[in-house]
């Protein structure tokens, strides 16, 4: 696989295992949004144009993602955020101090108004470096970072959730928790 179909491939696999997966006649295990690898594989070989496709291909998309989107373990495959359709389960956790969410110029004002929300996701995402945030708030216009007050998203009575590789997950920050880094 090269660069350009392995980014191909991931965003495919994306899809199926963050929000259609039914679409791809693949059903995910309700609490981790897990399905055995050989689902998967079948659901992307189902697609003309990746037919040939093998198991190999799909762990070389899942090593080389630089965010780490994906999750291997026991046969099985996850997206380990991201979801839009169905809420996995996570367990919650007690993050950092300050964590970090990237968003753009435009979204500032209403979020300032009306704090985080998941808008078409699960969760509100967050991370505890400025990487993550940064990679995330440029997709869409000019990058703001923000910065959170953890024990004050807490003291609203708000449950965080660890996704791993430095991604916290939320219900909702409210926005006299966000400053703007
Ligand atoms: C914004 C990608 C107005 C929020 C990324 C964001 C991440 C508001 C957008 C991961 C708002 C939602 C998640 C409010 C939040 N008013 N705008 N009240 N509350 N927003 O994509 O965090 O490459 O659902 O700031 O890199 O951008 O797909 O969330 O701009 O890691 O693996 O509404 O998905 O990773 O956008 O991205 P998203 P996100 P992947």
């Amino acid at each position: 696989l090269n660069p350009a179909m392995e980014q191909s491939i991931s965003k495919l696999m994306t899809k199926i295992l963050r929000h259609t997966p039914a679409q791809f006649g693949v059903s995910l295990n309700p609490e981790d949004g897990s399905c055995p690898i050989d689902v998967l594989l079948e659901a992307i070989q189902a697609q003309p144009k990746w037919a040939g496709i093998t198991t190999e291909d799909i762990e070389q998309v899942v090593r080389n993602s630089e965010k780490q989107r994906f999750a291997i373990e026991g046969g099985r495959i996850r997206a380990r955020y991201g979801h839009s359709h169905d809420r996995v389960q996570y367990t919650a956790g007690h993050p950092p101090a300050v964590l970090y969410h990237g968003t753009n110029k435009n979204a500032l004002p209403s979020i300032l108004l009306k704090g985080l929300e998941p808008m078409n996701r699960q969760y509100v995402h967050l991370s505890e470096g400025t990487g993550f945030a940064t990679l995330a708030g440029s997709r869409r216009g000019e990058l703001v970072i923000l910065k959170i007050d953890t024990s004050r998203v807490k003291e609203a009575g708000i449950v965080f959730y660890y996704a791993g590789n430095e991604v916290w997950l939320a219900d909702r920050v409210p926005a006299d928790c966000c400053s703007v880094a």
